[in-house]
């Protein structure tokens, strides 16, 4: 059984209430008991937290040592500005999936730089909610793969 921190960043408290043309209408309730129901059916264990502040963010990273396998990881905005959390990730060295709702690279020029995808595992972007299921399932298999 592995466990899993799903983390969300700054305003995806607001999912499902604000601009849904772009995020959609899911709730970010919604897409947290999407992450419990993925792990539960595959006899893992998902944990959910989100905030809007930056060092909450990172000491959220640093302090999943020990406590779980993966993270998946939706910075919101910190994604293109956070080498505070380039840095929480790549120090505590636990496999991180990069995760975005919308597809990032078909938006702003300023959207299309990560600074967390050169130390995450991998980036799933695009899929809307599904991708928080998508990015469990990647990470689950990124995690079996290396205990191999
Ligand atoms: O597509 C994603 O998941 C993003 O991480 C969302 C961030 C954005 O800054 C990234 O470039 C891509 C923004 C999250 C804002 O969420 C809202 C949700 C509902 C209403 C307003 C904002």
């Amino acid at each position: 059984m592995y466990s899993l921190l799903v983390i969300n960043g700054p305003n995806l408290n607001l999912l499902g209430t604000r601009q849904p043309e772009v995020y959609g209408k899911t709730t970010l309730a919604q897409v947290e008991s999407l992450c419990l129901a993925v792990a539960k059916n595959t006899g893992d264990k998902a944990t959910c937290m989100q905030s809007n502040h930056e060092g909450t963010l990172v000491e959220a990273i640093h302090d999943a040592r020990g406590k779980y396998d993966g993270i998946v990881l939706n910075a919101g905005a910190y994604t293109h500005t956070s080498i505070a959390l380039m840095d929480a990730i790549s120090s505590t060295e636990i496999p991180t999936v990069e995760l975005h709702l919308s597809n990032i690279h078909a938006r702003e020029e300023f959207r299309h730089k990560s600074y967390l995808a050169s130390v995450a595992v991998g980036q799933i972007c695009g899929f809307g909610p599904n991708g928080y299921k998508l990015a469990i399932e990647a990470l689950l298999h990124y995690l079996a793969e290396a205990a191999k």
